[in-house]
């Protein structure tokens, strides 16, 4: 998909490492594409198009003789999300709508060999949803497999190295709903979280661990996120090249319920909680995406006061009352640093959101902001009488 100048361009972005992808047990090329199932799929592309940026590229429905859905693909740089509603209430989109609201349905995956992931997953217990198969049109053949993970959420494996359509077999190229602004607010994506039941997290660990070959990557001291602010533990699972990378959460139990209680309520269950999205402007992204409406956490100024904040955090690459002024965080580790900033949830149930982020070398998923950052998410939960 990309050449070899802007493949390193985005490992940069999103803090990947150098690996030997012929030594992998499940060697992955890179992100592949989101698919979500919402409720009005042409109004989330609008959405999707205007807020955040992405431009509509590819489109499937009943037009193409795919009767059960109308599916929109938008890019912003090497980011796809596909946008599928259903067309009739027994539609698949329809029948996940119903229970879960929008969310995500599939975390598609680019490998050089499917049936080969495929057969090593399996054979390591994976869920098995579909076997490897071809997909085809004029364009030529995508070969995909599917495995399952958390609550009705998909591991989606596919090789497209034979394919030259505008997407996948059956879409059509599509033309932007709405200019594409003249900068793109991201262009990769850096993490995407799952939330999983109370007690479950470790079990969800060990199974990318086993299945796909990943590693704990990051241990979150129980206490340091737990009880005190948000009740909440989280494990970060990674592939070989650092690029796909998996935080699960559980709840906790602490002195208010969890923000991880809130969601799996919500939501019906565990799923995709958060997509953190790779920027190398931050400051632009959350002016542009702010100026369209999109409603960011709000830390407050005594986060930016704190002395101690600012000796940890030294010298960053804007005066720190820039980050203020826009309410972003930023957090140091001993790579490096990043700054941060958390959408509110972005449909009628909170549940899904997103975070923009700008890396400096830091693999950091910003530990050091937790306080402030829980702070301000239950805030919202109060507001909203779920805490
Ligand atoms: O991905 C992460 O782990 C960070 C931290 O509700 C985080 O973005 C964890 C839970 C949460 C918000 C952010
Ligand atoms: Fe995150």
């Amino acid at each position: 998909m990309t050449d070899t100048a802007s493949r390193s361009a985005d490992a940069a972005l999103v803090g990947a490492v150098d690996h030997d992808i012929r030594e992998d047990a499940f060697p992955i090329k890179g992100w592949d594409h989101v698919r979500y199932f919402v409720g009005n799929a042409r109004q989330a592309a609008h959405y999707y198009s205007t807020a955040f940026g992405m431009t509509l590229f590819a489109y499937r429905g009943p037009e193409q003789g795919h009767r059960e859905h109308a599916e929109y693909a938008l890019k912003s740089g090497g980011v796809v999300f596909v946008l599928a509603g259903g067309t009739d209430a027994d539609s698949e989109a329809s029948r996940h709508y119903a229970r879960h609201g929008d969310g995500v349905i599939e975390i598609a995956l680019e490998v050089p060999d499917v049936d080969a992931n495929y057969a090593h997953a399996v054979a390591q217990g994976a869920i098995a949803i579909e076997a490897p198969h071809d997909l085809a049109d004029d364009h030529g053949t995508i070969r995909r497999a599917v495995i399952g993970t958390y609550g009705e959420t998909r591991n989606v494996l596919i090789d497209r190295s034979r394919y030259t359509g505008p997407f996948l077999p059956g879409f059509v190229a599509a033309e932007p709903m709405v200019a594409p602004p003249e900068k793109r607010f991201f262009q990769a994506i850096d993490h995407i979280v799952g939330n999983v039941e109370l007690g479950r997290m470790r079990e969800w660990v060990e199974y990318y661990e086993r299945v796909m070959g990943f590693t704990n990557i990051v241990e979150f001291v129980e206490d340091a996120i737990a009880t005190e602010y948000s009740a909440l533990m989280s494990k970060v699972v990674a592939n070989g090249n650092r690029k796909i990378k998996f935080p699960i959460n559980e709840p906790a139990e602490g002195k208010k319920k969890s923000q991880i209680d809130e969601y799996l309520e919500f939501y019906g269950g565990p799923g995709v909680q958060h997509i953190a999205l790779a920027t190398s402007d931050i400051l632009a992204a959350v002016d542009a995406m702010r100026e369209r409406g999109v409603e960011f956490l709000e830390a407050p100024d005594a986060y930016y006061e704190d002395p101690e904040m600012r000796e940890r955090i030294g010298t960053v690459r804007v005066p720190i009352e820039e980050l203020q002024r826009r309410r972003v965080l930023v957090d140091r580790d001993e790579d490096g640093y990043m700054l941060q900033i958390f959408t509110k949830p972005q449909q009628d149930r909170p549940t899904m959101f997103y975070e923009i982020i700008e890396r400096h070398g830091s693999l950091s998923f910003g530990k050091g902001n937790f306080k402030a950052l829980f702070e301000a998410l239950e805030k919202e939960q109060a507001k909203r009488g779920n805490l």
